[in-house]
This record gives C-alpha cells, sequence and structure tokens, in this order.
C-alpha cells in the first residue's frame, strides 16, 4: 500500500503549534491578563513562539528520529508542566511564579485545602499538547530523515531569532523599558510570554544574589537621603497618647473594607466594626490600603513591623530571612516591652520561625501552644474564637506591659465554615468563593467583638491599646464579575485599586479620641503611628512610612505592584484615574508620581536585597563601616 506520508518534521511542528495555541487559549482562559488594544492582543499571541522555537527546535540537531521524537514529548511534557504550575499558582495567589517561591516547598505543604480546592479534573486540557504529540508520534506516518542539512537549521534559527527580535521589538514599543522596570510579572509575562519570563526571572534572581555580595554602607546613605526627604515629623497631639499601653494587634485575615458598614442582601455583614466605626474611643481609617504582594499575610506583617516594602518577586519573609532587621518588636523590646506572636498554625508557614527570630520577637505561640478541642477547626485550622480565647490566657501570662500580636485565621480561602458558625446566609453571585466570603467576615466580625469581651473579662482591657488591621483582599480580580454583581457597577482597573483597601482600627479605652480618620494611608505607616501612639521616638530609624496623624502625612499610597492613589488621582491598569469619581484623566497627571513610585519602590527593595541594616547601629542611630 502506498500511503502518504507527512514530511519530515512534522512532529517538530505540531508540537510547536500544539504548545503554541494551548498557551494562547490559556492566557486567554486561566490568567486575567488585561488587554487594551489590538497590538497588545497580537504581541500577546506571538509572545509564546520564540521559546518554543528555540526550544523544540534542539530537536534538529538529534540525529536518530526516535530520540528526536523522545525529545519533543519531553520538552512539550516540560513546557506543559512550567504552565500549569503557573495556572495552579494564579488561583490563589493572582500572580505569576517566580523563583524563590518554588523554594517555598514546606509552605506549599500547608496549602493543602487552598490547593485541593485549585485543582480540577479538566486540566487534563494543560497537557493536551503533550497528549497530541504523543499520538501522532505513534499514528502518523512521517518521513524520517536521519539529519537536518545546516543551511537549514541556519535559516531555521534565523527565524526563530526574526520571531525573538519582531517580539522584543513590539513589546519595546508598546511598554517602553520593559525589562529594566519590571516589578509587574503580568507586564512581563504579557509580553515576552510566560516562558521567556521564567528565564528572565532567573536571570534577576540571579543578579540579586550578588547585589548583597558587593553592598556597602555608603549605599544606606542614599536610601537614608530619600526616606529623609519624604519624613514628616509625627503629631505632637497624639504623642504618647497610649504610653505604657500593652499594645495587641489583631491581624484580620482577608478583611476588606467593603464590608464595612455594608449589607448584603439586607444583612449587615462586620456589625461590630461598624459599631467600632462610631465608638468614642475608636479612630477608623477607611481609605487606608495593603500593599502586599505574593508573601500575602507574612507580606503585612513585613510592612508592620519594619516600615519597608515587601519584595516583588518573592516573600520576603523566605527569600530575606537571614538580614538585620530593626523591627517595631525589637525596639519595644528594647523599652522594656515583652513581644510575641500568636497564630495557630505551623510555625514554618511563611517561615515565620526564621524570621520572628531575625525580627527579635521574644515569644512565638504557634499550633502547639493552642489545644484545639472537639469543633474548634475548621478551613485551615482552628477557629478565630477559640483562638482569641487563649491567646488572651497566653498573654495574662506576659509581663505588663506587653505587645502581642494576633494572627487569625478563619476567614481565609476557600472560605469554608461549619453550619453552626453561620451567622447570614451566603450571597447568591455565580462565585461560591465570593458568596462564602461574607459568611466568614462576618464571623471574623464576631471572633473579634468576643476579643474585646474576653479582653474585659481579663482585666486587660483597660490598660492595653488595640489595633485591627486587614493584612490582604480576601477576593480576587479572577471574581470581578461576582464582585460587579455585588456592588451593582463594572470593576475598572480604578475599582480593582479601591477595592485594596482594608480596614484600620485604633482603639484607645477611654481615651474619647475616636472619629473618622479619612487619611489616605497603608501598612507602610503602621510602625510609625504606632510608635508614636506609643511615645516611642523613632529617632534615626529609616521608616518608609510616616505618621498617619502628622498633620503634613502626605496622601501618597504605592502599592507593591506599582500601582498608587494620591488624594486627587489613581494610577491602575496603566491609566490616569481621577479619584473620587474613577474618570480617566490625562495620562500626564499621573506621569510624574509614576517615577517617584518606582524610585520609592527600588529604594526599599535595596534595603533588603543589599541587607543594608547590618550597616545601622539601632542604638546609637549611626552608621557602622563593617558590618555588624
Ligand atoms: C497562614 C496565614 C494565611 O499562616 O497567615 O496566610 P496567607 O495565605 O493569607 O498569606
Ligand atoms: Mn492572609
Amino acid at each position: 500500500m502506498n500511503r502518504k506520508k507527512w514530511p519530515s518534521h512534522s512532529i517538530l511542528a505540531i508540537a510547536i503549534i500544539a504548545t503554541w495555541l494551548k498557551t494562547y487559549i490559556v492566557y486567554k482562559t486561566g490568567f486575567s491578563i488585561t488587554i487594551d488594544n489590538l497590538m497588545q492582543e497580537f504581541i500577546l499571541l506571538l509572545s509564546p513562539l520564540s521559546l518554543l522555537l528555540f526550544l523544540y527546535g534542539a530537536a534538529l540537531f538529534i540525529k536518530k528520529p526516535a530520540n528526536r521524537n523522545r525529545f519533543l514529548v519531553a520538552m512539550t511534557l516540560l513546557t506543559s508542566i512550567v504552565l500549569y504550575a503557573n495556572i495552579a499558582f494564579y488561583r490563589f495567589f493572582s500572580d505569576f511564579i517566580t523563583l524563590p517561591v518554588l523554594f517555598q516547598t514546606n509552605n506549599f505543604g500547608d496549602l493543602g485545602t487552598s490547593a485541593a480546592a485549585s485543582i480540577f479534573i479538566t486540566d487534563i486540557f494543560y497537557f493536551s499538547d503533550v497528549i497530541l504529540v504523543l499520538l501522532a508520534i505513534k499514528f502518523l506516518p512521517v518521513v524520517h530523515e536521519k539529519a537536518t542539512s545546516v543551511p537549514w537549521r541556519r535559516a531555521y534559527f534565523l527565524l526563530s531569532a526574526a520571531t525573538l527580535f519582531l517580539n522584543l521589538g513590539l513589546a519595546e514599543a508598546e511598554r517602553p523599558q520593559l525589562l529594566t522596570r519590571s516589578f509587574d510579572r503580568e507586564m512581563l509575562v504579557k509580553n515576552i510570554g510566560v516562558y521567556n519570563y521564567h528565564l528572565y526571572d532567573i536571570y534577576i534572581q540571579s543578579k540579586s544574589q550578588a547585589q548583597r555580595a558587593f553592598a556597602d554602607s555608603s549605599q544606606l546613605v542614599e536610601v537614608n537621603n530619600h526616606v529623609r526627604t519624604h519624613h514628616v515629623d509625627p503629631s505632637e497631639e497624639m504623642k504618647g497618647i497610649a504610653e505604657g499601653k500593652n499594645l495587641i494587634i489583631v491581624t484580620m485575615e482577608s478583611m476588606q473594607t467593603f464590608t464595612i458598614n455594608a449589607e448584603m442582601n439586607g444583612e449587615t455583614v462586620t456589625p461590630f466594626l461598624n459599631e467600632l466605626t462610631e465608638d468614642e474611643d475608636t479612630i477608623y481609617f477607611p481609605n487606608f490600603y495593603h500593599q502586599t504582594g505574593l508573601g500575602k499575610t507574612s507580606d503585612s506583617e513585613f510592612l508592620l513591623e519594619n516600615s519597608l516594602y515587601p519584595l516583588g518577586g518573592s516573600a520576603v519573609f523566605f527569600t530575606h530571612a537571614g538580614n538585620t532587621y530593626n523591627s517595631m518588636a525589637e525596639k519595644l523590646g528594647n523599652e522594656g516591652y515583652a513581644t510575641n506572636v500568636q497564630h495557630a498554625n505551623t510555625k514554618s508557614f511563611w517561615n515565620r520561625d526564621m524570621m520572628y527570630d531575625s525580627m527579635g520577637i521574644d515569644e512565638f505561640h504557634d499550633i502547639e501552644s493552642y489545644e484545639i478541642g472537639e469543633g474548634q477547626a475548621v478551613n485551615w485550622g482552628m477557629k478565630d474564637i477559640p483562638f482569641f480565647e487563649q491567646s488572651v490566657a497566653h498573654m495574662k501570662e506576659m509581663p505588663q506591659p506587653f505587645y502581642s500580636r494576633l494572627i487569625t485565621l478563619t476567614n481565609h480561602f476557600p472560605f469554608t465554615l461549619e453550619e453552626e458558625d453561620k451567622l447570614i446566609p451566603e450571597f447568591d453571585s455565580n462565585s461560591g468563593t465570593l458568596n462564602r466570603f461574607f459568611q466568614t467576615t462576618r464571623y471574623l466580625d464576631e471572633a473579634v467583638k468576643e476579643l474585646f469581651d474576653e479582653l474585659k473579662e481579663q482585666g486587660l482591657y483597660e490598660n492595653s491599646v488595640i489595633i485591627l488591621y486587614g493584612d490582604h483582599y480576601g477576593i480576587s480580580e479572577n471574581h470581578n464579575a461576582a464582585m460587579a454583581q455585588y456592588l451593582g457597577k463594572e470593576i475598572t482597573p480604578y475599582e480593582s485599586a479601591q477595592l485594596q483597601r482594608v480596614p484600620f482600627f485604633v482603639h484607645i479605652p477611654g481615651s474619647g479620641e475616636g472619629h473618622i480618620n479619612e487619611k489616605i494611608g497603608a501598612q507602610i505607616d503602621l510602625r510609625p503611628t504606632l510608635l508614636n501612639l506609643l511615645g516611642v521616638d523613632a529617632g534615626s530609624d529609616v521608616q518608609f512610612g510616616n505618621d498617619l496623624f502628622a498633620p503634613d502625612h502626605e496622601e501618597f499610597v504605592i502599592f507593591r505592584d506599582g500601582r498608587f492613589v494620591t488624594e486627587n488621582y489613581v494610577f491602575a491598569g496603566n491609566k490616569c484615574y481621577e479619584n473620587g469619581t474613577g474618570e480617566i484623566m490625562n495620562f500626564e497627571f499621573c506621569e510624574p508620581h509614576i517615577d517617584e513610585a518606582i524610585a520609592e519602590l527600588e529604594y526599599s527593595d535595596n534595603m533588603i536585597i543589599k541587607d543594608l541594616l547590618r550597616f545601622y547601629d539601632e542604638e546609637t542611630g549611626e552608621l557602622i563601616d563593617s558590618e555588624k
């Protein structure tokens, strides 16, 4: 029988086209990548191709057809794994993987419930190209040449290089300085493709390793000069208003401002916190933003303790736990405070045990310090109400004044609760995540109320100041459609930025200082604000934030991904919006702040990447030449 054979290298062509198209489909369905115009769409389509041409094209150097095929299967499998890992990661973090998080495997072990909720049988599609190539190898009659001639090979790689340069050229035109200002991973993936992005990431990460090695104290001087020019004097009026009191800080997991003073189908979502917004001893900040990145809760802790930005490409608790820090806990420790963190989870989660050592926290009550009785655990672990109860018992054991930080857990994705703890019904959108979120938020509100009661009962309330803050968003942009249904408006990049608001409460019993403070601020401001309330002079500490009560506090909040909010503008999705109306403004209004935001983040990154605080003497406030 004379069956017509397919041309040689058909398998190669099939592999390239299959992976290419699959990647593009995944871009469109698995990630929420914003596309503004046809050119961006074209770049997105083109972006995976260059690397596939090079990588799969290496098959042309392999002489034996069988080996060539094996190689192509291996490569499709490799790229599929890379892509799928990004998908699974994205479902949870709304971000792409970067190298350092790959070394956080012990963390991923603990992500159990979330990971399981993020994997579906239909995910087999992500491996469809591998399957297709296997089938083609088995069933397709292909002419097998022994080897490709050199001129053909040259032509092939010339074409591959041309594709790469076309891609880079278009990307550069669409997004100038893309590769030098690389803190927005979505932008990178969108422009150079997910595979090239990973190569670029490897390059960037190895560079940062080298950076620490070559740093010296003069670089701290530079950062310090920047920080000094943005420093404002803390409020005289609020200074020391809580002097000598215990400091209790509650990290409210995934608590977002949009749930405060809000209703969901006629139900009040946060009755206790709503009361606090009107309480005579409570100052409530409705325009307060989180600035976390990949490190989520741990990033919020990092901001709070150090008044430094977390890192853009990794969880700083993991990558830089060996650094020298000058944390608020350490500072208060030097002022005679006993300090602890309480969190009913394994101590290695987010590498907390290591980082807390570096930040000078006296004691860490992890899961081992809690007795979890029948019915006291749900979702990620211990329920917040019994957690608070036992945490207050731990506080009672502490010498006073103390600083105790409590990290809650129940209001965490995937927001599951037991029937008895569901105090309000679910919402009715097509996103189960958002629907349940209202219920767990309601539970957290209840838990905070019980914490206040417990502190009163145990006689700790009067002599303490209680700080509540939301760590980061609970509802990612994957649920925009459901959010739009709830809010009754389209979720534009402007609205998305506004949804990054998290509540911040300062409760000082008996102070009579209660009011709603409209000041635009963020987590970077926590350390300076709280130290001033306690009457502790921050002296020459390198803090990127400022006291929120300072009359001159500048209204300029920079998100970790480069978006920002000022009194007048919001910069998001590469557009300039008017703050308040959400109207699109001329780009020029935002332009000067864009560079300022980048510079600020870079200075902060330098502090961490170069480990510059090793050149700072906290006691004298002086620079030291040789590291500690
Ligand atoms: C884990 C808890 C939740 O211990 O802090 O972490 P998150 O996923 O929100 O960063
Ligand atoms: Mn969290």
